[in-house]
This record gives structure tokens, sequence and C-alpha cells, in this order.
């Protein structure tokens, strides 16, 4: 899937939401890129406190996203890299992480923002992690589709905003 015909959000008045992170540990220095890349789109939408959780791995993302849902959170951001191997562990990984991140957000109404990397090879990873040379920064286009859907579902429920 390719990066191109990404939208520019406009966010605005969202200081005031509660926002989590939840970021896995596997493949350190992209994950330090994509953690960066979200808490530096938090802190340019004036949101200056957020929670920072971590997790050993990808897989673990849904569970942590379900009880912050149920928490009183605005919107959650779950943050991993899976890196292609030999065997299919890949596919599964990738696919339970994907389905159980999308129920958590369909079920509890409060936005997922989906920042899961999935990739056959490190070079790839590196290039959409918001590093220096990188030319992607998943981790901020997150938070900010994150933010900027939890902002319209208050729009919905408070209309006179
Ligand atoms: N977690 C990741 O976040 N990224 C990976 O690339 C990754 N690769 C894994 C490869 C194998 C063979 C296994 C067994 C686990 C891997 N995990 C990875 C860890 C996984 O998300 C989870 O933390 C562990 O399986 C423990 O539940």
């Amino acid at each position: 899937m390719s990066g191109k015909g990404a939208p520019e959000l406009s966010v605005r008045n969202v200081g005031d939401l509660r926002v989590a992170v939840v970021a896995a540990q596997w493949h350190q220095k992209v994950m330090d890129g994509l953690v960066d890349g979200a808490l530096r789109a938090l802190h340019d939408l004036g949101i200056d406190e957020p929670t920072l959780l971590r997790v050993p791995g990808s897989w673990e993302l849904p569970v942590v996203a379900k009880v912050l849902a149920g928490r009183g959170y605005d919107a959650i951001v779950a943050l991993g890299v899976v890196i292609r191997g030999g065997t299919p562990h890949f596919d599964y990984v990738c696919q339970g992480v994907t389905q159980g991140l999308t129920q958590v957000s369909v079920d509890t109404g409060v936005p997922v923002g989906f920042g899961l990397l999935t990739c056959d090879n490190e070079e790839q990873a590196l290039d959409r992690a918001g590093l220096e040379g990188s030319s992607e920064d998943k981790g901020h286009e997150a938070v900010t589709a994150a933010v900027a859907t939890a902002a319209t579902l208050r729009s919905v429920s408070e209309p006179w905003r």
C-alpha cells in the first residue's frame, strides 16, 4: 500500500482530549521513530500530557487498547512494527493485531489510530518511521487520524461546541 494520497488534516480545539499511546518494543530504532512522531503530533495538537504505555510486542497491543478504551480516553493510538520472516508467523500476527484493533475501535466507539507497520524488511520500516531520511512518519499520521476522528465524534455528540 502506498502512502501517496494521504490528506492534510486540519485538527483544531482538541487540546482537552485525553489520548493514550500504546507502543510495542520489537525493532527498537523503528519504534523510537514512531513514538517520537506520535509525541510530536500530540504536542503540535496541544495535547501535552498523553499517556504512553509500552507492551512487549505488537500482539499485545489490542488487549491494552481495549482496557484503555474503557477508561475514558477519547482516542487510543497503537504503534508497532512487524517484519516478515521465513515462516507464516508474520501473517498471523499482522492479521490478529489488525482485527483486534479494529474490534476494539468499533465495539467501544473509541477511535484507535493504526500505527502498525507490516513490512517485508527493516529498510521499509525505517523509511516509514519518521526518522531523519525517512519518507513517511506513520506515528505522527496515526495520532493525527485518531485525534481528528475523536474530534468528529465529539462534534456529533456535542454539536453545540
Ligand atoms: N512482535 C513485534 O512487534 N514485531 C515482530 O516483528 C515480531 N516478530 C515475532 C516473531 C516471532 C517468531 C514471534 C514468536 C514473536 C514475534 N513478535 C513480534 C512478538 C509478538 O508480538 C508477541 O509479543 C509474542 O509472541 C508474545 O506474545
